[in-house]
């Protein structure tokens, strides 16, 4: 699929993606024009989703903003209703940090009925909850738990597993609202090794912290929450390494 084509080739040319995360369950139609004018022009994707948004607030939502971009619309589901024809791609998510059927199998076959219907393109996702210092949305709806920050193996080899499995992206996901991000020691050992496009998210709320998750390895950052409250900081301050030599300097 085109879009699948799209992140891989940035995985391999090392463009970074930024996909704005919209909740359905909290996004007004009437305010999407204000909504879309704040974001960075640096954004590449829309994502559409939440962990309890309705069928019909998914519909209404992916058409209020297919309307007003051209950038790829992809479905981010919380669960098998979140579905629109109107959308670009889904985002097939497996969520294989945890070791709850409805959420690896159940959730995704239950939306076949309505996806055969849809000539939308699927992406495999295996996609790996990571503690963001909160008990996130995500944990408490699939009732599974996130990984600790501290188990980098296990996390790297649960997303090598998803990738042997056949899955095509792999997403770290701290969960919405996060309070710490996935650290970049987890996004470098796990981009070292897979060999598929890295997605990351949660808890992302600047400039700053995005260019450092790219440096780290991740090739698309999700970002939501920072957009929906207004807070997103927009300000690239000094960067560490000039800071250490005034450091020598002194
Ligand atoms: C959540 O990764 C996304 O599914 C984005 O998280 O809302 O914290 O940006 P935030």
């Amino acid at each position: 699929g085109a879009i699948l084509k799209k992140i891989q080739q940035a995985g391999t040319s090392g463009t970074h993606l930024l996909a704005i995360l919209i909740d359905p369950e909290k996004f007004e139609n009437s305010a999407a024009s204000d909504f879309l004018s704040q974001l960075p022009k640096e954004t590449t994707h829309f994502f559409i989703g939440g962990s309890s948004c309705t069928a019909a607030e998914t519909q209404r939502t992916v058409s209020a903003i297919k309307k007003k971009t051209t950038l790829p619309v992809v479905l981010f589901p919380g669960a098998h209703h979140q579905l629109s024809k109107e959308a670009d791609a889904i985002l097939f998510l497996s969520l294989v940090s945890g070791r709850n059927p409805v959420y690896l199998i159940d959730q995704h076959i239950k939306s076949v009925s309505a996806l055969r219907t849809m000539n939308i393109e699927i992406i495999s996702t295996g996609y790996l909850l990571i503690d963001g210092g909160h008990q996130s949305a995500i944990e408490r709806v699939s009732e599974t738990s996130s990984m600790a920050q501290s188990d980098v193996q296990l996390i790297v080899d649960t997303a090598l597993a998803a990738q042997f499995q056949g899955k095509q992206l792999i997403y770290l996901e701290a969960g919405s609202g996060a309070l710490k991000t996935v650290s970049e020691e987890i996004i470098t050992a796990v981009k070292k090794e897979i060999s598929i496009p890295l997605i990351v998210g949660g808890g992302v709320t600047s400039a700053n912290q995005l260019a450092k998750l790219y440096h780290a390895g991740a090739d698309m950052v999700v970002v939501g929450t920072a957009f929906e409250t207004g807070n997103w900081n927009n300000t690239i301050t000094e960067h560490a390494s000039s800071k250490n030599k005034n450091y020598e300097r002194i």
